[in-house]
């Protein structure tokens, strides 16, 4: 019946059995030593830098669950409304140092991993980061075992292999034999009369469920992260359908569309899972069906997850028997949607609009871009519609990108539900992760400054403005550039470990990780180096002198598919491979691409930047995210006026950022002008024309093959660089100025570090909460 008698037996034997760990040092080194002996069945003789960290992984794994229980319990108990987050990405980053970190048992574990002669961050550095996403949709959501990349970098292109994560039992993760369902596709589905619909036939696979625990910051709540994966049977009909390939495969690609039936199907699996382990858990409470948006609420991480609005509406009519009004009423209050891009590739079908415009005359145009369905052939569902149409509230990422959004993409369905239904949650950062985790030195400093515990701030980011008190006081100065300094250090060392580099850590720091898109403009990057190192070429070693030092580093990835993307990454490094050894210019220019990057390795490159870059052509980045832990690490930005860099410079004033480049509401007239009236690129920007020659006669190797990228500039443009090329060098000249004047620059970093307040994540979930969980926080005591 499912309505048992619990506990079974006495309860006050499982209530004295039900205890909390102890958390002093010598029952970790007891902990960690059992699992030694017991989970790992080594021992002290027999254990490696990797074994030590499993061991020490499992020990605070014990006290995650024990906390992750206890959640659960609590939950189950208080039956409040949950939030569902469904998210076909999750960039975890390490789990270990995090744990640690939330739990407050960081020193702890340093002291009895000490005593039984281990270094806690030796240990921390075994951990292999969970890559489970692209760019900061992922991160921010923080699903997919299976196939992840890990490009690394062999005779200066990328090469990509499965992600060395899942090589590994991943303590982290527990999976859930006890928790699985089976997810159908293709078949049939019948209703005879006066009888609930049946659906049969087609493909049956089973989805089990793997957990992943994440602990809150100082609290004992700790929230499941929940994966799916096909289980090891099948019944297909079609045999050429493998089960085992919907969840192998992790779409590398953030913004443009994939082999379609696979993805198709991926996503099903995974909102159809997702689904009925959600009704599961809303019928233990006994609730009418009609009270279901009363109890949960869901929130759509991108078109992605789409597929869980007709899924939920089968549910309701075909296993409720509900009539469609009602079924669709419970849809629509459930739902909530987050859009993350206005570029039209991502947007799985909404190319069409200006062909349909052109066809259809009238209201019929109107009725025929708001349709689900794309006419055409072949014909096309459109999953930004629906998703539109099937949530209560949609939201963009930043101001800018809401606005435009609402201007754009979904300009019609704002003619027709009014403006309410759209609104904007700008995106934020975990301090614990940006701050206080990759930046320990920063984060005591602090502390120690505003005379509070790291708690506070760590809870309420808005609480740095206390250091605009200091930014004129010397010592605090000094303190915050010795920070600052010991960063760079520790790049630099990561940099010699890994690519054999020495690095003059007294250069400028210049920093752009983020995914290679033609939108990100490296490019402009690598044409504004080349740039720099003809200018410096053709100076005397007298004009030299003056120059500003400065190291360039590049990370991140390419879509295994993107030709163009990829050909950015060969000709950084090829740059790198002849300015690193050129002795006239080597001590004032350097440059390296990082291989692997990760969230690791964004941890070091991030508070060992001065500046970072941040210049997609405007209108096109929805947010971005790195742009705001530079800042809250310190580093100042150079950037065009997108995303969320609007809004960082609106918090710490513009002259504190270095903007440059053309504004939103030109792109488009350029873009014209580009298509129509097209002025050749000698004429139009010398400077970018003089390094993308030097580039095609073979100064940086390999001859022609850069062409094709060298020619989207050259013939039409799309992104702009030529556009914006001659005042982003200007840019890069006042950020060379303001660099001599040492003090004046650490007063900048102070200040912009202090008002990074708004960007803390918790601020956009509190957004969320409100606007469209309607839930509050509920505390474990
Ligand atoms: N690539 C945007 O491009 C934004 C993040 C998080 C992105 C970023 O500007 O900061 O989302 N969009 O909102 C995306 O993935 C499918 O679209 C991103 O991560």
């Amino acid at each position: 019946t499912g309505k048992e008698k619990w506990p079974r037996g006495e309860e006050k034997v499982w209530i004295d059995g039900t205890r909390g760990l102890d958390t002093d040092v010598p029952s970790i080194t007891k902990s960690f030593v059992n699992h030694v002996h017991t989970s790992l069945a080594r021992q002290a003789y027999n254990l490696d830098d990797f074994g030590a960290y499993q061991a020490a992984a499992l020990s605070v794994r014990d006290d995650l669950i024990i906390n992750w229980n206890d959640t659960q319990l609590h939950f189950t108990r208080k039956s409040p409304k949950r939030a569902y987050y469904l998210s076909l990405e999750f960039l975890m980053g390490r789990t270990f140092d995090n744990a640690l970190l939330n739990l407050g048992l960081k020193e702890k574990y340093n002291d009895g991993m000490t005593k039984l002669g281990f270094n806690l961050e030796d240990l921390l550095e075994k951990e292999r980061d969970a890559g489970l996403g692209n760019g900061g949709l992922g991160r921010f959501s923080g699903l997919l075992p299976g196939l992840k990349r890990k490009p690394g970098i062999a005779n200066g292109s990328q090469l990509e292999a499965p992600d060395p994560w899942l090589e590994h039992d991943n303590p982290w993760e527990l999976p859930r034999a006890d928790v699985s369902y089976e997810v159908r596709f293709y078949g049939h589905s019948e209703r005879l009369d006066g009888m609930k619909a049946i659906w049969s036939g087609g493909q049956e696979v089973l989805a089990m469920a793997y957990d992943t625990m994440v602990p809150g910051y100082d609290t004992k709540n700790t929230n499941n992260l929940r994966l799916w994966e096909t289980g090891d049977y099948e019944r297909a009909l079609e045999s050429s359908n493998s089960a085992a390939a919907i969840t192998s495969v992790l779409y590398p690609n953030d913004h443009t569309s994939f082999g379609k039936e696979l993805r198709l199907k991926q996503q099903y699996f995974w909102t159809a899972a997702s689904l009925a382990d959600i009704i599961r858990r809303f019928k233990n409470i006994d609730k009418p069906i009609t009270e279901f948006p009363e109890y949960v609420a869901i929130q759509l991480n991108d078109t992605h997850p789409t597929l869980a609005v007709p899924e939920l509406m089968r549910i309701l009519l075909d296993d409720e028997d509900l009539p469609w009004d009602t079924a669709w009423n419970i849809v629509t209050n459930t739902f909530f949607f987050t859009n993350h891009t206005v570029l039209p590739e991502a947007l799985e079908n909404m190319l069409f609009l200006q062909a349909v415009e052109k066809k259809f005359p009238g209201d019929r145009e109107k009725l025929a871009r708001m349709s689900l369905i794309e006419e055409g052939f072949p014909q096309n569902v459109r999953m930004a519609n629906l998703a539109v149409i099937g949530s209560r509230k949609v939201n963009g990422v930043a101001e800018l990108h809401s606005e435009l959004l609402k201007a754009t993409i979904v300009k019609d369905f704002v003619d027709f539900y009014g403006q309410s239904k759209f609104f904007n949650v700008t995106n934020g950062i975990t301090p614990r992760r940006w701050l206080d985790q990759c930046n320990p030195g920063l984060s005591n400093l602090i502390s120690e400054t505003l005379q509070i515990p790291k708690g506070v701030f760590l809870k309420d980011l808005y609480k740095l403005e206390g250091l605009l008190k200091y930014v004129d006081n010397p010592t605090f100065q000094k303190k915050w550039a010795a920070i600052k300094q010991s960063n760079k250090e520790r790049l630099a060392h990561y940099v010699e470990t890994t690519l054999g580099f020495k690095i003059n850590t007294h250069a400028m720091f210049d920093v752009q990780i983020k995914r290679l898109h033609e939108y990100k403009r490296q490019t402009m990057n690598i044409f504004g180096v080349v740039h720099r190192y003809l200018t410096l070429k053709a100076m005397t070693p007298a004009e030299r002198k003056k120059v500003n030092p400065k190291v360039v580093f590049f990370a991140g990835k390419a879509a295994p598919g993107y030709y163009i993307a990829k050909l950015t990454i060969r000709l950084i490094v090829n740059v790198a491979r002849v300015i690193n050894v050129d002795p006239d210019t080597k001590d004032l220019l350097s440059l390296f691409f990082l291989p692997d990057y990760s969230v690791s390795l964004a941890e070091i490159l991030i508070p060992a930047s001065d500046i970072s870059q941040h210049i997609s052509t405007a209108g096109t980045e929805a947010s971005g995210t790195s742009n705001m832990k530079f800042c809250l690490n310190g580093g100042l930005l150079v950037g065009t006026v997108d995303g969320a860099n609007i809004e960082i410079a609106e918090e710490v004033g513009e002259s504190n950022v270095f903007f440059f480049g053309h504004l939103t509401p030109a792109v488009e007239d350029l873009r014209y002008q580009h298509m129509y009236h097209p002025v050749p690129i000698e004429e139009k920007c010398p400077a970018l024309a003089q390094a993308l020659n030097e580039i095609s006669s073979g100064t940086f190797g390999d001859g022609g093959v850069y062409e094709p990228l060298l020619n989207t500039i050259r013939q039409n443009d799309y992104y702009l660089l030529t556009e914006d090329f001659d005042s982003y060098i200007k840019a890069l000249a006042l950020v060379d100025e303001a660099y001599q004047d040492r003090t004046e620059w650490i007063k900048k970093s102070i200040s912009t570090s202090a008002k990074m307040g708004k960007f803390s994540s918790d601020r956009a979930i509190q957004d969320y909460a409100q606007e469209c969980w309607n839930i509050e926080s509920s505390k474990l005591t």
